[in-house]
């Protein structure tokens, strides 16, 4: 009999189906950037907006970033995330080419018809500051639909507390199954009881990482003697239930297609006037 090739019989790759189940056991993702030119461009102009905001020249971004902390004090630290942040994001460009470093993880994690937070944050922590700390928290607490991903990107290398933790899934389950016990704790209290539980993700420049924000997460002082830069933002899939963050005030979308469109504009014919149906 002629060996006709198997043909394939699953609706998704082996590939993608290890992908799914990884992340829904781990609860995220780390992979090398294959867009490196954009991570570049956005890493080095952060580092020159920094740089000129504090009147300092540098040879090398990487090494900027990572000092900030001996050219800033922490009281001036909000005024330069908040320049910053307001600086990068009045690009037209940095929405577009921070979507395009996710975008095939994004595929296959969430959709190919998204949408995207209306700004990218930046998350600047100094070591030993503890003015911009997130004590652990799941972004669905305050309102975040739990069809949202964090898309999150390091401008430098972040490991142990210059980086963040996760509460893995199972033991996120088994938090919520006691959840009530827990009321009138402090965040304090929550982060001694899981402390033990939690990974600390270690990431370097050059990487992405996405996670499930529905799990447990946050930061500590930072003890490392590093400063940490970081973006994130945050995609759905378009048509998935909305929290208290709504489409149009925080989500845009950015990759609607043509039978969407379609879809939107479409208006049922009256029927009324004529006999033709
Ligand atoms: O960057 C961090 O340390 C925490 C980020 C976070 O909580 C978030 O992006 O939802
Ligand atoms: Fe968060």
């Amino acid at each position: 009999m002629k060996n006709i090739q198997e043909p394939c019989h699953t609706f998704i790759s082996a590939q993608e189906a290890a992908d799914e189940k990884n992340f829904l056991e781990s609860g995220y993702l780390i992979e090398p950037v294959k867009e490196m030119e954009r991570l570049r461009l956005i890493r080095n102009t952060t580092a020159e907006i920094v740089g000129r905001y504090l009147d300092h020249s540098y040879d090398d971004a990487n090494e900027l970033l990572n000092n900030v902390h001996r050219y800033v004090t922490n009281k001036e630290l909000n005024d330069l995330r908040l320049h910053t942040i307001q600086q990068i994001n009045n690009t037209d460009w940095l929405r577009p080419a921070y979507f395009h470093i996710f975008q095939s993880r994004l595929e296959t994690l969430v959709g190919n018809e998204l949408a995207m937070q209306n700004s990218v944050n930046l998350s600047i922590q100094l070591p030993m500051d503890d003015s911009s700390l997130l004590p652990i928290h799941a972004d669905t607490w305050s309102g975040n639909s739990p069809f949202e991903v964090v898309a999150w990107l390091p401008l430098v290398d972040c490991y142990k507390t210059k980086s963040m933790f996760i509460l893995p899934p199972d033991r996120t389950k088994e938090l919520y199954a006691n959840f009530s016990e827990l009321s009138g704790s402090t965040s304090e209290d929550l982060f001694k009881e899981m402390e033990a539980d939690l990974i600390w993700i270690d990431i370097n420049y050059g990487e992405l990482l996405i996670f499930n924000q529905t799990l447990p997460h946050g930061n500590r002082i930072n003890t490392e003697n590093e400063t940490r830069f970081s973006m994130n933002s945050r995609f759905k899939s378009v048509f998935s239930p909305y929290g208290a963050k709504e489409l149009g005030a925080f989500f845009e979308p950015i990759t609607l297609k043509a039978a969407t469109r379609i879809g939107m504009n479409f208006e049922f014919p009256n029927i009324k006037s004529k006999s033709v149906l």
